[in-house]
């Protein structure tokens, strides 16, 4: 099986170059400025398809580090699984997902979270995949299982997180990080101040205050960014262990995320499209749907997750971040529910599941509103969606970059198509698009995994089963890749 793709403007995260681009048996086997069929072998060489990309840019296949399929979050079970999760993510460019693994049962081991999500995801996946360990508790069972989960098993991070049941205290976060750090693994954070919340929600829930906007002002910016400030003082307790921050939606966090590159310590951090995109507004918003819709707080509901959704100040901060480079990668969170599962949000905000989709709209997103819109150039965008997060994560070269050698996972976007995304464009579970109207300038119109076509103009042609769980290296490994570059 082999494609040739001509007259592509292919991007990279350091160059652009003019270029075709050959691909056999799932890898790129030559780039070059002129390559023809014949020189190939032609079709029965085993070409099966030419491809002209000529005004299109070829990018290495995004690669988004923040998914969440098949969660259950206790009061729903997303509704994207491995297998709509995935066509979603093919269908907006995204060509590797890696999958925060969710909650087990209390007090169950890192093996028992692996083995489900081994199961979920075989079989189902259209793209290769992986998953984030996730750690729920801290004993001798579990940080001894830590060796293996990594060197075994591949899986090169793990989340904690500061908020919701399965909270660490700052002593098993220290256990853990420094653990971590001895194993070269990358230790991500959902961070976020779980008794400051708590005492706001407390505080707003008993003055009878339950709409949408009342989530997010019980999880203010300051809720984030002392979250984040702790993790950095803890990771360098811990013997300057790296951290990833995880969905960085405050402008106060970013600014200690600066000062502690400017002390050279090892924090990365990702942001979110919809912490660039979407505002604090939109919990108050009323939508013309609300008028037929029987309930004034749907609209606000479909924006429900944590960290909410800010005010410009924060918005602009982060932007700022993206286009310094404080910001390393864009990721989704995306952990979809239906409208049905969102409106249990109308008995109070507190009941109303947290998240919602965007693993589909990442790429065309930041492509639009970044590279078009001037504010980052095409490299660095690719950098954004693709290199640096296949960097972190162990993924790098096989992944987010396009070269000789590396998979054919390769996406094509045309610069001048105009597109208004809109829920009847999706491909995923959910049954509604948290960006309906926002107009792009640009779309990906063709994505391949491994060499396949499995995107072709917005129709997904792949099939499941075809996505390959990664085996992810440790950070020593990875360093080496981005050392220099810092
Ligand atoms: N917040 C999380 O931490 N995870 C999933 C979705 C959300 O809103
Ligand atoms: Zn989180
Ligand atoms: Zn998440």
């Amino acid at each position: 099986m082999s494609v040739l793709i001509k007259n592509a403007t292919l991007v990279n995260a350091d160059t652009s170059e003019r270029a075709d681009i050959l691909t056999r048996n799932g890898i790129i086997e030559k780039i070059a400025s002129e390559i023809e069929p014949s020189e190939v072998g032609g079709v029965e060489g085993g070409l099966t398809e030419i491809i002209d990309a000529a005004g299109h840019y070829v990018i290495p296949g995004g690669v988004d580090v923040h998914t969440h399929f098949n969660i259950d979050v206790g009061i729903a079970t997303s509704c994207d699984d491995f297998y709509s999760g995935t066509v979603s993510a093919a269908c907006g460019g995204t060509t590797t997902i890696v999958d925060h693994m969710g909650f087990g049962p209390a007090g169950c081991s890192l093996h028992h979270q692996l083995e489900r999500y081994h199961e979920f995801a075989r079989d189902k996946a259209v793209i290769d995949y992986s998953f984030h360990g996730t750690i729920q508790h801290i004993n001798d069972g579990i940080l001894r299982e830590m060796e293996s989960m990594v060197q075994e098993e591949g899986i090169s991070s793990f989340k904690i997180y500061l908020t919701y049941d399965f909270k660490l205290n700052d002593s098993e976060i220290l256990a853990a990080l420094e653990r971590l750090n001895q194993l070269n693994a990358l230790t991500c954070v959902h961070p976020e101040n779980d008794g400051a919340i708590r005492f706001l929600k407390e505080r707003i829930l008993g003055q009878g205050s339950n709409a949408p906007i009342y989530h997010a002002l019980s999880r203010p910016p300051e809720c984030e960014a002392e979250a984040v400030g702790r993790m950095i003082n803890l990771a360098t307790l811990a013997g300057d262990a790296p951290i990833y921050i995880v969905h960085l939606s405050n402008g106060i966090g970013l600014e200690y995320i600066r000062q502690a590159h400017q002390r050279g310590q090892a924090v990365f951090a990702e942001t979110c499209p919809q912490y660039l995109l979407l505002d604090i507004n939109k919990y108050n918003t009323m939508s013309d749907q609300v008028s037929i819709a029987s309930h004034p707080y749907d609209e606000g509901l479909k924006y429900i997750m944590s960290p909410p959704l800010r005010d410009h100040y924060h918005q602009n901060q982060l932007w700022q971040g993206v286009i310094d480079g404080t910001i390393s990668t864009l990721a989704t969170d995306h952990c979809a529910f239906t409208l049905a599962q969102k409106r249990a949000g109308r008995d109070g905000f507190q009941y109303c599941p947290n998240g919602m989709p965007g693993v589909e709209n990442r790429v065309p997103l930041l492509f639009s509103e970044g590279v078009m819109k001037d504010r980052i150039s095409i490299n660095h965008f690719v950098e954004l969606v693709s290199t640096r997060p296949a960097q972190l994560f162990g993924l790098y070269p096989r992944k987010g970059l396009i070269a000789e050698g590396a998979d054919a996972d390769l996406v094509i976007i045309d610069p001048t198509k105009e597109v208004t995304l809109s829920q009847g464009l999706m491909h995923g579970g959910s049954d509604y698009c948290p960006y309906e109207g926002i107009k792009l300038l640009g779309y990906p119109v063709m994505t391949l995994s491994r060499g396949r076509v499995i995107v072709r103009d917005g129709q997904f042609i792949g099939r499941p089963g075809h996505g390959r769980f990664l085996h992810r290296q440790p950070l020593n490994e990875c360093y080496r890749y981005w050392e220099n570059g810092e």
